[in-house]
C-alpha cells in the first residue's frame, strides 16, 4: 500500500484518504497511490462505491507544484488521466470534501459523481495565479457544473470560495455541518443501491446561452486584467470550447494549452515566486526554539505620512498603537490623515464604517514619551537625520519598558550607530516600511549588528501579524532595494545623458511589465528626494561618475509630482506625465556640456542595461551578505517595486539571460559608467559552476 493514499473498507464502501501533508497536494506518489487504490476498488467485488477525502484541515490543495519542473516518471499516470478514469469508473464515487479543494483538488472532485462539501470547507481554481490554467479538466467540468459565466468568474478570479457559494452555484451537491466523511459513507451507500452514477462530461445544460460576441468580450476583459500575460485569455478561449465543443475534445485542447504555458518562462517565474515568498520567512541562523514576541501594544515616534501609515497598519491588524509627536498641532495633523486616509476607503466601499471607527479607537494620539511605556515595540519614522533619531533612540530607551524593541524606519541611516545611542543594541533593529506604508506589503527587516535572535524573530512575526512580507535584511546604504535601485537610476540617468530620452526609458521598463517607469517613480517620490539621498551618499562613492541630469531638474524648481513638472509636466488634473520640451532641450544642452555626442539607444539596450544594473547590484548585496538569499532579493523587488510577477524578480530574470552574460554586461558598462557597475565576483563565481543565483543562499545568514 502507497502510505499517501490509504484504504480502508468501511462496509461495502472504500474510503480512500489522500495523506501528504502539509496541503495534500497531488504528488507523482498521490496521483499514481489514488490511481491504483481506486482500480482496486472497482475490481474488488466487496466494494460498491467509494469515497475520496483529504486527511487533516484540507482536502487537496492542487497539483504538487514543487514537481511542475520535474519530468513524470513513468509509471504515474497524467492527473487528467487518472481523474477521467474516476469518472468513466461504473462504481459511484463520491468526494467528501474536508477542508480547501483547490485546483487539482477542485478537479479531481468534480470528476467524482457527487460532491459533499464540509460547511468550512472552501474550493477554487487559483491557477491563473502560478500563471497558467486549470489543466486537469476545470475549464470543461466547470462550466458543466456552474455555467459559463460562473466558471469564468471563478477561473479568472483564482480566489476560493465558501461551501455554501459551492452548493448555490452547483459545484456541490451538499453542505454537511458535521462529519462530511460519515455523511458521504450514507451517500455512497445510497448510491450503491441505486446504481446512480452522474458524470460531469456528460452534462450539457448549463453550457448554452454564449455565443461568439460574448466570448469576444469575455475576452476582451480578461486581457485588460493581465497585462504582459497571455493566460487570462487562454483560459476564456477553453471555456469557450466547454460550450462548443465534445468534451473529449475540449479535454484535449486544454491539456495543451496548460502544456504550453505551464513551460513558459512566466509560469515558471510565477511558481517560482510562490515559494520564494514562503521562503523569505525562513532565516537559516534562527533556531525553531526561538520564538520572539507577540506585539500586543505599539508605539509609532513620528506622524508625517510613514508614520501614519505604520499605525494604520498596526490598527488594521488590531493592536492598540499609541501615534506621538512633538506638538498636539502636530499630531492633530497626523491624525487627520489618517481619519481621511479611512474615511476615502470608506467612501470607496473598502471599509465599512464601523470598522474605520474601531481602527481609529485604536490609535492613541500623543505628545508624551512615557505613553509609549507599555508599547512591545516602537517604531521610530521622523525625518532622516542621525541627531535627531539618537536623540529619540536615547529618550525611547529611558521611557520604554526594557524589554521593548526599539526600531527604526530609516531608508538610508546606519541602524548600528543608531542602536549606539541606547544601552540596549541587542533590541534595536530596522523596520523599513515602503510608502505608503499602510498598502505596500513589503517590509525589510535590517538586522544591526547586536541585535539578538529573539528581536529578530520579534520583528519577523511582526511582519506577519501586520500582514506584509518582512524579508531580512543588512545594514548598508540603502539596504537591498534601494541599493540597487539608486545605481540602476544612475545607470538610466546615464543612457540619457549620452542619448536616449526619459520617456523612452520608461516605457521600455512599462513594457517590459513594471507599473511605471524609473523617471516617473522618481517624480512620484520627489526629485528633491532624490537629490537629497544622492547628497547623503555623496561621501560613500567619492570619486565615481555621477550623473548630473536629476540636479539640474531639480535646479529648475521641477520637483515632481507635487510641483507639477518634474522630468515630465502635469498637466493640470493629470498624474500622467507627458514629456516635457524644456526637460528635453535641457538634455540636450547636458550632453552638449558633457562633451558627448547623443546616439541612438534600442530598446533591448535599455532594457539590458538596467536589469544587469539590478542583478549584478544584487549579486554585490549577496556578496556582503546583505541579504540571505538571491530569491529574497527578488521577493523585495516584486512587493517594494512593482518588479512583475511573472518575469520573477532581477535575480531570477539574470539566470535566464545567463550569469556568464549578465557579468560580461556589467564588465563592459563598468568600462563607461565606472564602478556602479564593478562586475560582481559572485556572478561569476557562479556561473563557472553552472549555478543559479534565484537558488543562491548565502553560506552565513544577513
Ligand atoms: N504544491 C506543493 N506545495 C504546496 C502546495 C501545492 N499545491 N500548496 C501548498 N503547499 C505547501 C507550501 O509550499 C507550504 O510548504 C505548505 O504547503 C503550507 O502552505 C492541474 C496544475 C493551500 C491556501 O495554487 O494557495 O492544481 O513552506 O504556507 O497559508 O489544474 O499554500 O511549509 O514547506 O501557503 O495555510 C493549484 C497553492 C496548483 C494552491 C495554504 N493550487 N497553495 O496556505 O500555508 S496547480 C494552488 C496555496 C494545479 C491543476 C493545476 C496555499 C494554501 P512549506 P502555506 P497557508
Amino acid at each position: 500500500m502507497i502510505d499517501v493514499v490509504e484504504l480502508k473498507m468501511v462496509g461495502p464502501i472504500g474510503l480512500v484518504t489522500i495523506n501528504n501533508p502539509p496541503a495534500n497536494a497531488l504528488s507523482f506518489a498521490v496521483v499514481k497511490g489514488l490511481d491504483e487504490t481506486i482500480k482496486r476498488c472497482m475490481a474488488d467485488a466487496a466494494c460498491q462505491a467509494v469515497v475520496v477525502t483529504g486527511a487533516g484541515r484540507m482536502f487537496v490543495a492542487g497539483a504538487d507544484i514543487r514537481e511542475f519542473n520535474l519530468p513524470k516518471p513513468d509509471d504515474v499516470p497524467e492527473l487528467h488521466d487518472m481523474i477521467m478514469g474516476i469518472e468513466d469508473s461504473q462504481k459511484p464515487v463520491i468526494a467528501a470534501i474536508n477542508g480547501l479543494a483547490l485546483g487539482g483538488g477542485l478537479e479531481l472532485t468534480m470528476g467524482c459523481h457527487y460532491r459533499l462539501i464540509a460547511a468550512a470547507a472552501q474550493v477554487g481554481q487559483p491557477e491563473v495565479k502560478l500563471g497558467f490554467i486549470p489543466g486537469a479538466g476545470g475549464t470543461q467540468r466547470l462550466p458543466r457544473l456552474a455555467g459559463i459565466a460562473v466558471a469564468l468568474d471563478l477561473i479568472l478570479d483564482g480566489e476560493p470560495i465558501s461551501a455554501r457559494k459551492a452548493l448555490e452555484l452547483g459545484i456541490a451537491d451538499e453542505i454537511v455541518e458535521g462529519d462530511v466523511v460519515a455523511r458521504a459513507i450514507v451517500v455512497a451507500e445510497e448510491k450503491a443501491k441505486t446504481g446512480q452514477i452522474r458524470r460531469t462530461g456528460s452534462q450539457i445544460d448549463k453550457l448554452g446561452g454564449w455565443d461568439a460576441a460574448k466570448f469576444a468580450e469575455a475576452r476582451k476583459k480578461a486581457a485588460a486584467m493581465a497585462r504582459g500575460v497571455e493566460h487570462y485569455v487562454a483560459a476564456v478561449d477553453c471555456v469557450e470550447v466547454a460550450a462548443t465543443m465534445p468534451f473529449a475534445e475540449g479535454l484535449k485542447i486544454e491539456r495543451a494549452t496548460f502544456v504550453t504555458l505551464r513551460d513558459s518562462d512566466k509560469a515558471k517565474a510565477m511558481r517560482y515566486m510562490f515559494f520564494a515568498e514562503r521562503e523569505v520567512a525562513k532565516i537559516l541562523d534562527l533556531p525553531r526554539e526561538i520564538k520572539g514576541a507577540v506585539i500586543k501594544q505599539a508605539g509609532v515616534v513620528g506622524s508625517g505620512t510613514m508614520g501614519g501609515g505604520i499605525a494604520m497598519c498596526f490598527a488594521n491588524a488590531g493592536v492598540p498603537v499609541v501615534l506621538l509627536d512633538v506638538s498636539d498641532e502636530q499630531i492633530a495633523v497626523g491624525m487627520k490623515k489618517v481619519q481621511s486616509t479611512y474615511a476615502s476607503q470608506v467612501a470607496r466601499g473598502r471599509l465599512t464604517q464601523d470598522a474605520m471607527d474601531k481602527r481609529m479607537a485604536l490609535i492613541t494620539p500623543s505628545t508624551d514619551f512615557f505613553s509609549l511605556n507599555a508599547a512591545d515595540i516602537v517604531i521610530e519614522a521622523v525625518f532622516e537625520d542621525m541627531d535627531l533619531k539618537k536623540e529619540i533612540f536615547k529618550t525611547l530607551d529611558a521611557a520604554c519598558k526594557p524589554d521593548a524593541v526599539l526600531a527604526s524606519n530609516t531608508s538610508s541611516l546606519d541602524i548600528n550607530e543608531i542602536a549606539r545611542a541606547t544601552r540596549r543594541a541587542d533590541k534595536v533593529v530596522g523596520v523599513h516600511f515602503f510608502s505608503p506604508a499602510n498598502v505596500m506589503k513589503l517590509v525589510e527587516n535590517v538586522r544591526t549588528a547586536k541585535a539578538s535572535k529573539e528581536t529578530v524573530a520579534t520583528v519577523m512575526n511582526l511582519s506577519k501579524a501586520l500582514d506584509k512580507i518582512g524579508v531580512l535584511v543588512g545594514v548598508g546604504d540603502g539596504f537591498v532595494g534601494n541599493r540597487m535601485l539608486h545605481v540602476a537610476r544612475r545607470i538610466a540617468e546615464f543612457m540619457v545623458e549620452e542619448g536616449a530620452l526619459p520617456w523612452q526609458v520608461d516605457k521600455v521598463l512599462v513594457d517590459y511589465g513594471f507599473p511605471m517607469g524609473v523617471f516617473a517613480v522618481n517624480d512620484l517620490a520627489g526629485v528633491d528626494v532624490g537629490v537629497s539621498i544622492r547628497r547623503g551618499q555623496k561621501k560613500l562613492y567619492e570619486g565615481r561618475r555621477h550623473p548630473v541630469l536629476m540636479d539640474k531638474v531639480f535646479a529648475m524648481g521641477r520637483l515632481g509630482q507635487k510641483s507639477k513638472a518634474g522630468w515630465y509636466d502635469y498637466p493640470e488634473g493629470s498624474r500622467a506625465g507627458v514629456p516635457s520640451e524644456a526637460v528635453e532641450k535641457m538634455i540636450f544642452e547636458t550632453s552638449k556640456e558633457l562633451g558627448l555626442t547623443r546616439r541612438a539607444f534600442s530598446e533591448d539596450e535599455i532594457l539590458a542595461n538596467y536589469l544587469t544594473a539590478l542583478a549584478n547590484t544584487g549579486a554585490h548585496v549577496l556578496d556582503e551578505k546583505l541579504a540571505i538569499r538571491g530569491a529574497d532579493i527578488d521577493v523585495i523587488w516584486h512587493y517594494g517595486y512593482g518588479f512583475p510577477r511573472y518575469r520573477g524578480g532581477p535575480m531570477f530574470h539574470a539566470d535566464l539571460v545567463g550569469l556568464d552574460e549578465v557579468y560580461e554586461t556589467a564588465a563592459k558598462l563598468q568600462r563607461t559608467y565606472g564602478d556602479w557597475m564593478k562586475p560582481s565576483p559572485l556572478l561569476k563565481f557562479l556561473a563557472d559552476a553552472g549555478k543559479k543565483i534565484s537558488e543562491y543562499t548565502c553560506p552565513t545568514s544577513a
